[in-house]
């Protein structure tokens, strides 16, 4: 961070205007923590897919246009932040944007958000996560919650895998490509909700986690992995970042559950926006 330079992200996902995931989250929380971000949009929705029926607007074809004019103005980023894709098209295209802009000592993080509950998301093709495994294999950091990891590596899902299958799932994902895994909305025992991080093959995996609350909001993911997104780019270590994710979004979802409001409105993250950096030296 020479001269006042911030650091810098490039976030590829959807926009989606109504209730809160994806870049309506990615944008504000990164900008935020005092990373300057900036969109590779995949799509444009009317609301995200737990709404019935949303007006959907692909953006494939705007996507290398885009990354080619900003490759002419000689554009570059320190991570890259790959969150949910809808189809093969999208993803081929982001994998063309990480060939085209993975320099050295860029890092790529991968949310390969496309499941919960041990399903794909509505308005996903069966076969999905065997496109999404292309992108597994140019990431260096992937991030998925239980569902995801299960469909990535072949392995069964369970909701509250046991240490064998949670290590199996880890080493799992690590052979799809990336040096790291990290394990979102694993139970860390003792009521505690978090990540479980896998750093190498063969490495312990380790627990991060904060006591678990009565109630999910949809867009956690999406914020965990932001605050990730920020925090490496600050410097963070992994496990750090983590840390910094874990404690961030159960914050959010505990500020939101108070309000009563719609869970698919998602959270409601903007009152605590002003005390992400600090939460975030805090794990330094
Ligand atoms: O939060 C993940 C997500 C992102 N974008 C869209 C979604 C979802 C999950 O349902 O529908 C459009």
């Amino acid at each position: 961070m020479k001269d006042g330079k911030l650091p810098r992200a490039a976030v590829v996902e959807d926009f989606s205007c109504f209730g809160k995931c994806s870049l309506a989250i990615a944008l504000p929380v990164i900008s935020a923590a005092g990373v300057e971000a900036c969109a590779l949009p995949s799509e444009l929705l009317s609301a995200h897919t737990g709404y019935a029926a949303p007006a959907r607007f692909d953006l494939s074809s705007a996507m290398r246009p885009i990354y080619e004019h900003w490759s002419s103005i000689g554009a570059g980023f320190d991570i890259i932040y790959i969150g949910y894709l809808a189809g093969k098209r999208q993803i081929e295209e982001a994998c063309g944007f990480i060939r085209a802009f993975k320099k050295p000592g860029v890092r790529v993080l991968l949310d390969p958000a496309m499941a919960e509950g041990g399903r794909l998301y509505g308005g996903l093709e069966a076969g999905h996560e065997k496109e999404m495994l292309k992108l597994c294999a140019l990431s260096d950091i992937v991030l998925p919650n239980l569902s995801e990891a299960a469909l990535l590596t072949g392995l069964e899902y369970s909701e509250s895998p046991g240490e064998g299958q949670l290590r199996a799932l880890l080493e799992g994902l690590l052979k799809t490509g990336p040096k790291a895994a990290l394990i979102t909305g694993v139970s860390g025992g003792g009521g505690k909700l978090g990540a479980a991080l896998l750093e190498g093959r063969g490495a312990a995996p380790r627990f991060i986690g904060e006591q678990a609350l009565e109630g999910a909001v949809h867009g956690s993911g999406d914020l965990f992995a932001s605050v990730c997104a920020a925090a490496l780019a600050l410097g963070l270590s992994l496990e750090g970042s983590a840390r910094a994710a874990a404690r961030f979004t159960a914050l959010c979802i505990a500020a939101t559950l108070k309000t009563g409001r719609d869970e698919r409105e998602g959270l409601r993250f903007e009152p605590l926006l002003r005390d992400l950096r600090e939460l975030i030296d805090q794990n330094r």
